[in-house]
């Protein structure tokens, strides 16, 4: 199916999706929105596919909201808790709660919540000539679609007031150091980088990732106690699939495992 403002396409287990608005730097509309919902959709329901990538047309990632849309007439209140409502909340639930792993891989400039949805995937890689700004008090915002709650557990308190209350450019390369993300490599670099984790994850055990990504995110808010029972509860399923048969078997006979994601 075509969509008007991403590009989708699966192939073997890899589903794309690029955000193609790159006139506006990729910046998100309510019918970009749209066109994300149903494509994410699509990939969750599509037992076939094991990894996703993130992606954006042009020059940059995403600018986040595109601030030329919904005008409103001055002084009238604009509903911005119900727009977070309906499209960004769902949005990095989306991608927070998919079954397999999701890429994120920033080509350019990632602003705003562009930047805090990038945060939302599970690998982030950056070109060198890519960057991260929380844009938010540049006009008079609060970091959302999660910056809030990403930034501190990603870089810390101090590094995620710092971007938060002063919206500087912080640059792939500072961003890996800090730990913002997974790593930055030089920018023709960044393609043939992205497509060997794509090959790689695409051929793990993808019900481990997805319990993997679980856990990881239900520690934030849980007692150690509650986090080992977590990790028990979801290895008691793993211990059932057909992929755990295999990564053991594979062991014992020395050869490469054969994961199925079932
Ligand atoms: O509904 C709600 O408002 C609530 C949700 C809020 C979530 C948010 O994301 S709030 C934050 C919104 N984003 C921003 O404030 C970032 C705005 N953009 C910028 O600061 C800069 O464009 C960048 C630093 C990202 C990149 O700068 P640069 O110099 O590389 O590019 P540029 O020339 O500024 O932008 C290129 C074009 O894209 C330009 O259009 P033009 O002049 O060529 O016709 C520019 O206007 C357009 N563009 C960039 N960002 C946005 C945008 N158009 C609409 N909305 C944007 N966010």
């Amino acid at each position: 199916m075509a969509y008007d403002n991403i590009l989708f396409s699966s192939e073997g287990s890899v589903a794309r999706i690029t955000l193609n608005r790159p006139d506006r730097l990729n910046s998100f509309t309510q019918a970009m929105h749209a066109d994300l919902r149903d494509a994410l959709a699509r990939v969750k329901s599509d037992a076939t596919l094991r990894v996703l990538l993130l992606t954006g047309a042009g020059r940059g990632f995403c600018a986040g909201q595109d601030l030329s849309e919904g005008e409103v007439p001055p002084g009238k209140p604009i509903d911005i808790g119900g727009i977070i409502e309906r499209s960004y909340k769902p949005l990095v639930l989306a991608l927070r709660s998919l079954p397999m792993p999701v890429v994120c891989a920033v080509n350019g400039v990632a602003a705003g919540a562009g930047a805090n949805v990038a945060l939302a995937c599970d690998i982030v890689v950056a070109a060198k000539s890519a960057s991260f700004i929380q844009a938010f008090c540049k006009i008079g915002l609060l970091p959302d679609a999660g910056g809030t709650y990403f930034l501190p557990r990603l870089v810390g308190s101090a590094r995620a007031r710092g971007l938060a209350l002063l919206g500087d450019k912080l640059s792939g390369e500072q961003a890996a150091e800090w730990g913002l993300i997974w790593k930055c490599v030089d920018d023709d670099a960044l393609t043939a980088t992205v497509e060997a984790l794509l090959r790689q994850l695409a051929a793990a055990p993808t019900r481990a990732l997805a319990a993997t990504k679980e856990a990881l995110d239900a520690a934030s808010g849980n007692t150690l106690e509650a986090q080992l029972n977590c990790e028990r509860d979801l290895q008691q399923t793993l211990g059932r699939s057909a992929d755990f048969q295999e990564g053991v078997a594979a062991f014992r006979e020395k050869r490469p495992p054969r994961f199925s994601g079932r």
